[in-house]
């Protein structure tokens, strides 16, 4: 561990109780937190990993007014979702707590009161935006507008989520308000405010000077804030959702959540550890470490930090591992529109694969730069990496003890050459895999860990000893030796990814309690141990499952697609002559039926009123030909004739384009002669 710490805080983001957690949040936060918090376990480090949920903000309070329930009844929900789904994955949070608790009600109001009392904030009257229909004062997700910086417009009052611009609900230009769809108009009303640019110096000290180790992604961000020059930030808000403000007179007014959900941190760590909490807080041989994904920087690296420096006795996070977003099948991940892999499903979709998913956010995960997840790629790495190349080896490793020894791991003998060098691969896969989980970077961690299990496959086929065991048994003795000692070392490598897997395993090596330190040491299982009875630790994913989730999506794109469809825009006006030119005409369907090798074209028989006319249709997709026989449709007379498929197509059959694609035939609504005009 860098400098002189002595412990590990790991706080992980409250996500907000609005809705479940997903694929994207676990990718950018849990699953990172987790290996990290497991390592340093493993290390034998004194952790505490800290999670739970943000009840308060706009984002509940409009979820509640949707399904007009109250937002206790939102949070209540989604917490306990949320928790339980994060406990099915194996997050090892050592505690999970909510900020609507009471420890977190004293702990924020607290915080609020010691700061004003100290004179740190400003009382400010402004403007603000103010719904006159809901008779209410609107900030943060409570607006929509356009982003002044990207010209998306459907940005936040609080932040562009396209850009990923912070706001003030003000700046947004075409402001609407989310509960009434109004256009707000500006009334005053007093807030308070942190001057975030009194601590800038500091901040910019810090950060940039003291933390230029930082993960560029965080580190780039952070300069970019503080050259634009850092304003005063309103710490509270007109709703009435929240921590009430604990001044006299503030009636009406609760915390901003941004000032109460990172002081949850601290409240969650006051429910795990009781009157223990300052070690964590305050000792400078604590190091905290903020797990967030890459929307939420600011307000951990400059809001947060200036919060605590205003208190004065609180550490500053020595580092912010921040994550860039995971799409999903080349699609951003929404909420709101649904396309999510949602956590608590995938537990109950894909029952005992917990760390297949682990494995994949993590060999995925966006470290650098936004990344995606497809289900495809989900399978691959399944079948071709968890199941061929780490499973493969512990199997193989398991069943040729069984078969030679009765699952005796037997003594080692003399090592060879290629015994060596087998030890020599996992001593340094394992200290680049330390160096890696060090420095953050999972994704390289996790290929070395499976890098370990490569080594060992490539032993097997090398050593092949199944051909040797007649005649040279105590060779044999040895390279099973080893490998069950390297099936130990995988379980060591594994735990903090795929903890699952790790404890199986370590099971049926009858493994005792594992430490870090053991990792590239090949004495980890005893001669003369029995190891239970091989059993697969990883198994294929078959097509029909990962074909019913795309289904899924695929729906959920097309529903999405319906509920935004808009006509078009209607075309240039046309004068009458130029609409006259075209010669519509109502015609029968005499004969229909389908093109041969075309499975979109129709060929018709029309009475036109004029001895008939053959006109092929690209609708077939859309009717059995049969439904059109006797039916009336409209049709342009003078439309060019051209040849399809070797048919002579004399006109065109009118139809209407639905918002699904569809093609619907236009035809009169009464009884018409074949061959009138249309106009
Ligand atoms: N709930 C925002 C989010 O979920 C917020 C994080 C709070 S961390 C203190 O992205
Ligand atoms: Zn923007």
């Amino acid at each position: 561990m860098s400098k002189n710490f002595k412990r590990t805080l790991i706080t992980s983001a409250l996500p907000y109780a609005n809705g479940p957690v997903h694929i994207g949040h676990l990718a950018g936060v849990y699953v990172p937190a987790d290996i990290y918090a497991r390592y340093k376990r493993l290390r034998g480090e004194e952790v505490l990993f800290v999670g739970g949920s943000d009840e308060h903000g706009v984002p509940i309070t409009i979820r509640a007014k949707k399904e007009g329930v109250t937002p206790q009844d939102v949070v209540d929900r989604y917490h306990n979702l949320i928790r339980d789904s994060f406990k099915g994955l194996g997050i090892s949070f050592d505690v999970y707590g909510r900020t609507t608790s009471e420890t977190h009600r004293h702990t924020a109001s607290d915080f609020f009161r010691k700061l004003y009392d100290k004179g740190e904030f400003i009382e400010k009257s402004s403007m603000q935006l103010y719904d006159e229909k809901a008779g209410q004062f609107l900030a943060d997700r409570y607006v929509t507008g356009t982003c002044p910086h990207c010209g998306n417009e459907h940005a936040y009052g609080d932040q562009c989520e396209s850009c990923g611009t912070s706001l003030n609900a003000t700046d947004l230009i075409n402001p609407r308000s989310a509960i009434t769809g109004n256009v707000p108009v500006l009334k005053e009303t007093s807030h308070w405010f942190l001057p975030l640019d009194k601590w800038e110096p500091a901040l910019r000290n810090w950060i940039l000077e003291d933390h230029k180790e930082w993960k560029s992604n965080v580190y780039g961000q952070c300069k970019s804030w503080l050259d634009m020059g850092l304003q005063p930030r309103a710490v509270s808000r007109d709703l009435d959702w929240g921590i009430p403000v604990p001044v006299e007179g503030a009636d009406g007014k609760v915390l901003y959540v941004w000032f109460d959900a990172p002081i949850g941190y601290i409240s969650n760590t006051k429910d795990c550890v009781g009157d223990d909490w300052e070690k964590w807080w305050k000792d400078p041989e604590t190091r905290m470490l903020h797990f967030i994904g890459k929307d939420n920087i600011v307000f951990h690296c400059i809001v947060f930090p200036a919060m605590l420096m205003a208190d004065g006795s609180y550490n500053l996070p020595d580092n912010v591992p921040a994550n860039e977003f995971l799409n999903l099948e080349d699609d951003k991940i929404s909420t709101s529109r649904n396309w999510a892999v949602w956590l608590h499903e995938y537990l109950n979709d894909f029952p005992g694969k917990q760390d297949t998913l682990r494995y994949v956010l993590t060999a995925n995960a966006p470290e650098t730069k936004d990344n995606n997840f497809t289900w495809k790629d989900f399978q691959a790495r399944n079948n071709s990496e968890l199941v061929a190349i780490l499973g493969n080896f512990v199997n193989r490793a398991t069943v040729l003890l069984h078969k030679y020894f009765e699952g005796v791991v037997p003594a080692q003998g003399e090592l060879q050459e290629i015994d060596k060098a087998l030890i020599e691969e996992t001593r340094q896969a394992a200290s680049a895999l330390t160096d890696n989980l060090e420095n953050f970077k999972f994704r390289e961690a996790l290929k070395e860990a499976m890098n370990i299990a490569r080594a060992g496959n490539k032993y097997l086929a090398d050593t092949e000893p199944w051909k040797l065991f007649k005649t040279d048994p105590q060779r044999v003795a040895t390279i099973l030796n080893l490998s069950i000692q390297l099936c130990a070392n995988l379980a060591i490598a594994f735990e903090p990814f795929t903890p699952f897997m790790a404890e199986r395993l370590l099971k049926m090596l009858n493994a005792g309690s594992i430490s870090w330190d053991m990792l590239g040491c090949f004495d980890l299982v005893p001669a003369g141990a029995k190891i239970a009875a091989p059993e697969l630790l990883f198994e294929k994913i078959e097509d029909e499952a990962i074909q019913a989730q795309v289904d899924r999506l695929m729906k959920i794109k097309e529903e999405n697609k319906l509920a935004s469809w808009q006509p078009e825009k209607v075309k240039e006006n046309v004068d009458f002559p130029t609409f006259e030119k075209m010669d519509i005409r109502v015609g029968k369907v005499v004969e229909c039926r389908k093109v041969p090798k075309a499975d979109k074209l129709l060929e018709f028989r029309i009475d036109d009123g004029m001895g008939g006319r053959t006109i092929v249709s690209g609708i077939a997709k859309f009717y059995q030909p049969e439904e059109l026989v006797g039916k009336e449709v409209c049709f342009i007379a003078n439309f060019e004739p051209r040849k399809l498929r070797g048919i002579l197509s004399e006109g065109m059959i009118l139809s209407a384009q639905d918002a699904d694609g569809r093609l619907v035939v236009i035809g009169p609504q009464g009884e018409v002669r074949p061959g009138s005009s249309v106009g």
